[in-house]
C-alpha cells in the first residue's frame, strides 16, 4: 500500500503535537487507517500513545547524561542521532500496512529542518508532506506573519516536500483576527498593513516568490480544520495537482 508521510513542523509551541494527536483522532472517527510516530526524543506528557516512539532507542535524558551536555547540545546531539536510527524506524513503520503515517518532529523546527537527519528521513521514508504551523500569537500581526512566512520558505527550501500552511489553535483567536490573517495571502492586502522600510522590502520576497498563502484555520483544542488538512493532502497526492505549485 502507498504510504503517504504526513511531518507536523512548526516553531517550539506552535501545537504540532497536539494538532497531530486532534487530526489522528478525525482519521479514527472516519476510519482512515494511520499510525502515530514521535520524532521527539524530549517530548513529555503527550495527548496520543504513538505507535513508533523514537523515545525507545534514546530520550533527551539519556544523551545529556551519556554525553555530560546540556538541553541545546543534547537537542543537535539527538537530531544527528534520528539519521542514524531512520532505518530500524521505518522498519517499524513498515510492520503497518497503513496509508497515513503521522510525524510528530521535535519542538525547535530547526532541529528538524536545518539537520541533514531530515534529508535521510524525508529519502528513506518516501512521499512526504509537511503540515507547517502559523503560531497564532506570532502571526497575528503582519511582520510576524511575514517572518512565520520565511520559516516556511526556509522549510520548503530545506525538505523540498509541498507544505500545507495552517493557522493554529484559533480558538485562541476572534473571528475578526482570523479573518484579517487570512486576508494577507491577498498581497494588496498585507501591503497596506506594513511598516517602511525592511518590512516592505521583505514583502516583496515572500510575494515575488509566491509563498504568501492562507493558512487553514484550526483548532487540536475543538477539533476543527481536520477535514480541510485532509482534503488539501487528497489534493496533493491523489489530486493529480502541479508539485511545483503547491511547494510555492
Ligand atoms: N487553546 C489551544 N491550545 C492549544 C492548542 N493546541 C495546542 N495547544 C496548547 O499549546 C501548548 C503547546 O502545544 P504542543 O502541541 O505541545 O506544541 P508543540 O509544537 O508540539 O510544542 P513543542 O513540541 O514542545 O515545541 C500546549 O500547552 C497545548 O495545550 C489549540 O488548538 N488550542
Ligand atoms: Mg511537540
Amino acid at each position: 500500500m502507498r504510504k503517504v508521510n504526513v511531518y507536523f513542523v512548526g516553531t517550539a509551541g506552535s501545537g504540532k503535537t497536539h494538532l497531530l494527536a486532534a487530526f489522528s483522532e478525525w482519521l479514527d472517527f472516519h476510519k482512515i487507517d494511520h499510525i502515530t510516530v514521535n520524532l521527539d526524543p524530549g517530548s513529555e506528557n503527550m495527548p496520543y500513545s504513538p505507535d513508533v516512539d523514537v523515545r525507545e532507542y534514546f530520550t533527551l535524558n539519556d544523551v545529556m547524561l551519556e554525553y555530560g551536555v546540556g538541553p541545546n547540545g543534547a537537542q543537535i546531539l539527538c537530531a544527528d542521532l534520528l539519521g542514524a536510527e531512520i532505518d530500524e524506524i521505518k522498519e517499524e513503520i513498515d510492520y503497518y500496512d497503513v496509508p497515513y503515517v503521522l510525524i510528530d518532529t521535535p519542538g525547535q523546527m530547526e532541529l528538524f529542518t536545518l539537520r541533514r537527519s531530515s534529508e535521510i528521513i524525508i529519502k528513506v521514508l518516501g512521499d512526504s508532506v509537511s503540515v507547517f504551523l502559523f503560531d497564532p500569537v506570532i502571526s497575528k500581526t503582519p511582520d510576524g506573519f511575514i517572518s512565520t512566512t520565511f520559516l516556511m520558505a526556509s522549510s520548503i527550501f530545506r525538505l523540498k516536500i509541498p507544505h500545507i500552511p495552517v493557522l493554529s489553535k484559533c480558538d485562541l483567536l476572534g473571528k475578526k483576527e482570523i479573518e484579517r490573517i487570512e486576508s494577507w495571502s491577498d498581497p494588496d492586502k498585507l501591503y497596506v498593513e506594513l511598516g517602511s522600510g525592511v518590512e516592505r522590502e521583505l514583502f516583496q520576497v515572500v510575494r515575488d516568490a509566491g509563498f504568501l498563502q492562507k493558512p487553514i484555520p484550526v483548532s487540536a483544542k475543538e477539533g476543527y480544520g481536520m477535514e480541510d488538512i485532509y482534503d488539501k493532502i487528497q489534493e496533493i497526492f491523489y489530486g493529480g495537482e502541479d508539485m511545483e505549485r503547491i511547494l510555492y
